[in-house]
């Protein structure tokens, strides 16, 4: 029986760069789960007896608000569900089972790298029908009804197995608890040469996943093990748990470090990769190489004809403003459209819809292409294993070779995390007050060419995201950007990005960090960073 439940708004529901994302005792609050997805419902149209997909990271608290969605689908008038087995799916396998189903839309449970368990975070995100995060017209929709909502619909039934697979109901809504991980392998095998990354694992090319104890660990298994013939242990940290372990689910080299030093000794492994809480991230390593992300979306670029899935070549790339531009100087060469987008995977949805750009990237360890709509970690390391076994070259050969065709844009990005919010925003209003003032300065050897507050139109739907970080660009390509981050949940952090352009590879072996070393200097002279958090040393760097 439907049943209407009286509620009162919560004023801090606002999504941020990939949903609501808070700490598990704030989302435990009474009704709080509840007025955010009647939230989202209310912002949507025409959805009665239509299908909803539902899954989670399998942190701490997706089953319990799994239960809640699925009665609250059934009293809004949903027709069906499909949710991952235990409530599993990745957000890139979320994405697909959307769009294949023709579902329309989907309810993602995850914070992606940040930390699980019951004093760590967890996320709630509303995906569309095109199977990518919903736009900012609707966040801003949910945003504005979370502060007035005053009740919220759902049932008086009982919580369902969610471990069988097998069709049930709820109410007059059917539930169907699907396998997590088949519809997503079986993509995969459609778009890489499954056959030759087998031939290259089978000659001894030694590759390990670390899945972080997160959501990519049955993916991993299935395709790398059990498609792909790598030993049985290939994939590390294979189960998902609700709390990682313990750790940050986050591929970087300061979480995913023991991968790293792996890989980078003598008898380790050829090829490691790592994925985060969500498995839309990932990380890349080859013997002696660590690929950044922005080089990796680059490389897959030049690369794209190797897989089958890309063979007639790609249409576009699109990457976010803090990426590095080497995926320009690819698609320069290649003769293809070029987007720069703000931070956030929605930004890439319509250009993908609109066969405008095929594949898309972030800095932030995100790849991806139109085979769903959101980043794709393991797509990302099949991609690089088809290209290794199609080009019969390591990842590091590869990479130098690129550079070498097309200059070096040496990268990094400085993370102070934690810093008071209003310190945090001080330091950006002043910085953006300053901007005016740029062009023309110098600083040392550098001289500031352009400065500005980044603004997106959309070339396809005309919207306008403004304020999307602050950029200051220096005459030869060098350039440093600052903005907040949006999916942090205690304080601010405030990103710098940092970016050099190197044409001659005589000087492409130089230390990311040395080779940056004067303009880190310049961004906290410009910012007023140690000035203005009392920092004098950022607290991750990527
Ligand atoms: C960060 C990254 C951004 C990414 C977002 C979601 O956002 O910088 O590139 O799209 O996380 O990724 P922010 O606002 O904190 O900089 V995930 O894997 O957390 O869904
Ligand atoms: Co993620």
């Amino acid at each position: 029986m439907t049943k209407i439940v009286a509620t009162k708004p919560y004023a801090d529901q606002k999504p941020g760069t990939s949903g609501l994302r808070k700490k598990v005792p704030v989302f435990a609050q009474e009704n709080y789960a509840e007025n955010f997805i009647q939230s989202i419902f209310d912002s949507l149209e025409g959805f009665a007896g239509k299908t909803l997909v539902i899954g989670g990271d399998g942190r701490y608290y997706n089953r319990e608000v799994i239960q809640k969605a699925i009665r609250m689908a059934a009293a809004n008038g949903f027709g069906k569900v499909l949710v991952g087995q235990g409530g599993i799916l990745s957000t890139p396998a979320a994405s697909h089972v959307i769009r294949k189903y023709g579902a329309y839309g989907g309810i993602i449970l995850s914070a992606s790298h940040n930390p699980g368990g019951p004093d760590e975070d967890f996320g709630i995100k509303y995906n569309i029908g095109n199977g990518g995060p919903a736009p900012e017209k609707i966040t801003d929709a949910i945003f504005a009804r979370t502060k007035v909502i005053d009740s919220y619909k759902t049932l008086d039934a009982a919580d369902i197995d969610l471990d069988t697979i097998g069709t049930l109901k709820v109410g007059d809504l059917t539930v169907e608890v699907i396998d997590s991980v088949a519809d997503y392998a079986a993509l995969m095998e459609t778009l890489f040469d499954f056959g030759a990354i087998r031939a290259l694992i089978g000659s001894g090319f030694k590759v390990v996943i670390d899945s972080m104890s997160a959501v990519t660990g049955p993916y991993a298994v299935e395709i790398l093990e059990k498609r792909l013939g790598a030993p049985a242990g290939s994939v590390r940290n294979a189960v998902p748990l609700p709390d990682f372990g313990g750790h940050h689910p986050d591929p970087n080299l300061v979480h995913a470090k023991e991968l790293y030093d792996d890989v980078m000794s003598p008898q380790g492994p050829d090829f490691g990769a790592a994925s985060d809480g969500d498995g839309d991230r990932n990380m890349v390593v080859g013997k002696g190489m660590f690929v950044t992300p922005s080089d990796s979306l680059a490389v897959i670029a030049a690369n794209a004809k190797l897989a089958p899935g890309y063979k007639d070549g790609i249409a576009g790339i699109a990457r976010s403003m803090p990426t590095s531009a080497a995926a320009d100087r690819v698609a320069e060469k290649l003769g293809i459209n070029m987007f720069e987008t703000p931070t956030g995977w929605k930004f890439f949805g319509n250009l993908l819809d609109a066969g405008l750009a095929t594949v898309c990237g972030e800095e932030s360890f995100g790849t991806g292409s139109n085979h769903v709509r959101e980043k794709d970690g393991l797509w990302a390391v099949l991609f690089w294993l088809n290209i290794v076994a199609a080009r019969k070259e390591g990842v590091k050969a590869i990479v130098e070779k690129h550079w070498a065709d097309y200059g070096r844009n040496y990268y990094s990005r400085h993370d102070y995390e934690a810093v008071e919010t209003e310190k945090a925003d001080a330091l950006m209003a002043e910085l953006r007050g300053k901007l005016a003032t740029l062009p023309g300065a110098a600083f040392g050897a550098l001289k500031v060419a352009a400065a500005d507050d980044f603004a997106y139109n959309d070339p396809v739907d005309g919207s306008v995201s403004a304020k999307q970080g602050v950029r200051i660009l220096f005459e030869g390509g060098s350039r440093v950007v600052f903005r907040l981050s949006g999916t942090g949940t205690s304080g601010a952090t405030l990103r710098v990005y940092v970016e050099r352009y190197e044409a001659d590879p005589a000087r492409h072996g130089i230390d990311t960090q040395e080779a940056l070393a004067d303009l880190i200097a310049v961004a906290d002279e410009i910012a007023g960073i140690t000035a203005h958090t009392g920092r004098t040393e950022p607290t991750v760097i990527t």
